[in-house]
């Protein structure tokens, strides 16, 4: 691999050939952008997605995404933890604009990123934050280890988050949401070769990109059916064509996110 650049909280980027590109195009199942305006999609709100939680640091400044699976537990990246402490991080629900001042704010109690993690490009990529206070929000639900038949490819997965609009662009004030098909693990492994890890990531995006998380997204939910299937990690830049965003693959780590929830 070549081409990798790491920014502060921000997915693992890589460069890929353009023979790989080519095939990628040849693979995805869908042809074209659905017609919307995250990159693409519509503005939304915390009420209509009460589990989407912001995590900032000890300013409120929100850097990462993330998921409420119960009441103190919330699903993120472990590339948005690296670095934090349970000091450094807070947990912001029910806040739909970046600039607001509602909601509720958590301290964090604990902090669990996956031990086999490394790099984003190697997988493992999640983290479970445990909060000292109980956010009075919905929870979501999230995928169980047997449940794998839910990444079929063309199946649509809802993305969310406040992050950039597009690639080296400004972040959404207000939460953004848009729905993007799962790509078959040939078609992902076109894009991006061996940092694919079938076993820990599933992509989605369109073949002619347009719609896809960006920096700033990460951490927050891939919704398949309504429920936590994956979590934003990393992609070659933002909605490009032929590089659909990589998501990790909860299937494989439901288990051990139970046991981080039950603790
Ligand atoms: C990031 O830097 C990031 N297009 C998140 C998602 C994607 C790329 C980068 C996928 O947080």
């Amino acid at each position: 691999m070549f081409g990798l650049t790491r920014a502060r909280k921000t997915a693992a980027t890589v460069v890929a050939t353009a023979a790989a590109a080519a095939s990628a195009l040849l693979a995805s199942p869908t042809a074209s952008a659905a017609p919307q305006p995250i990159v693409g999609g519509t503005t939304t709100t915390t009420t209509a997605y009460p589990f989407m939680m912001q995590i900032t640091d000890a300013s409120q400044n929100q850097f990462c995404g993330g998921t409420l699976v119960a009441p103190k537990k919330v699903v993120t990246a472990a590339h948005c933890m690296v670095g934090e402490t349970t000091s450094s991080v807070r947990v912001v629900g029910g806040r739909t604009y970046l600039n607001g001042t509602n909601g509720t704010v958590s301290r964090v109690s604990g902090i669990w990123i996956n031990p086999d993690y490394t790099d984003a490009t190697n997988g493992d990529d999640v983290a479970v934050l445990t909060l000292s206070t109980s956010m009075p929000y919905t929870t979501a639900k999230y995928v169980s280890s047997s449940q794998t038949s839910v990444y079929a490819a063309g199946t649509t997965a809802r993305i969310l988050g406040w992050g950039t609009t597009s690639e080296n662009g400004g972040s959404s004030n207000q939460l953004r949401t848009a729905t993007v098909p799962v790509v078959s693990d040939s078609g992902c492994r076109s894009s991006y070769g061996s940092d694919f890890v079938q076993s820990d990531m599933v992509c989605a995006g369109y073949t002619s990109g347009g719609v896809d998380t960006c920096q700033g997204d990460s951490g927050g939910p891939l919704l398949i059916g309504g429920v936590l299937a994956g979590i934003t990690s990393w992609g070659e830049g933002c909605a490009e064509a032929g590089y659909p965003g990589v998501y990790t693959r909860l299937t494989t780590f439901s288990d051990l996110v139970t046991a981080q929830v039950g603790s």
